[in-house]
């Protein structure tokens, strides 16, 4: 087995059972590419057990992450059909490290979409916007990584909430998004907060999928990033995010 492999199979067994382990690359050594192998190995071990490719999320999508990190590029990773959970549904956090949710926007494709395109090219290519919830779960001790390890880790991702679909065609420049715990403001952002417009996000991921080789197909969901800093989930509280004119999404933690 390759060094490659072994990385692979380890993060995927840490997100299969939830178990925190050491960091790969503390020293941020590994180059970038190699980190998205690993990602993409990792992910093919979930595909290989029966869960879809359903697509892909943009990170450090807000210039406050991307200085936090020292990085001046988004990340992104990969979405598959076992980390979908069901607006209204609950999760189970017996499946999480330590996970942490964060107020997003989703768009889903109806056409394939890839390379160096406009916003409004990106939009063309769209079939709706929602609101979303991102549940990220960093499988290293303390939530703590250099930049190869979190795209060796698939960019955190764990899970996603997609709320109800809205016209694409709805200005997303400057949304109102509040998230809450129980009826309680946690985070109060702006869809701005994307790249400076969410479909700039999109477009970025546009770019991303041409570089992976990967187009994103009719039907992909995007994950946009997120509008504000994530919060730790707690049992048995509900989450809600309303974005102004497109609506509410939520999730109960099971207790
Ligand atoms: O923006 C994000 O979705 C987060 C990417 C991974 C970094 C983190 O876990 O905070
Ligand atoms: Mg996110």
């Amino acid at each position: 087995m390759t060094r490659i492999d072994d990385i692979a199979t380890r993060l995927d067994e840490a997100a299969f059972s939830a178990r925190a382990m050491a960091q790969i690359d503390p020293d941020g050594k590994l180059p970038l590419a190699d980190a998205y192998e690993i990602q993409r190995r990792s992910v093919a071990r979930r595909l290989a057990r029966g869960e879809r490719p359903v697509g892909i999320k943009m990170g450090f999508t807000s210039r406050a992450k991307m200085i936090q990190m020292g990085v001046d590029d988004v990340i992104w990773g990969r979405l598959t059909s076992g980390m979908q959970v069901d607006d209204g549904g609950t999760l189970d956090l017996s499946r999480f490290i330590h996970p942490r949710v964060e107020p997003e926007l989703a768009f889903v494709l109806k056409r394939p979409l890839s390379g160096h395109v406009s916003p409004a090219q990106a939009l063309a290519a769209v079939e709706a916007v929602a609101p979303a919830l991102e549940i990220i779960d960093s499988r290293y001790q303390d939530f703590k990584f250099s930049l190869s390890d979190v795209i060796a880790d698939n960019a955190s991702s764990s899970g996603f909430v997609v709320g109800p679909w809205a016209d694409p065609r709805t200005d997303l420049a400057n949304l109102g998004m509040v998230m809450s715990f129980d009826g309680v403001d946690q985070e109060l952002g702006s869809s701005a907060a994307l790249l400076g417009h969410p479909l700039r996000a999109l477009a970025a991921a546009a770019r991303v999928a041409e570089e992976a080789g990967e187009p994103l197909p009719a039907g992909a969901i995007v994950m946009a990033g997120a509008a504000t800093s994530a919060q730790w989930l707690r049992p048995g509280i509900h989450v809600q995010l309303e974005v102004e004119r497109l609506g509410r999404v939520g999730f109960h933690v099971g207790a």
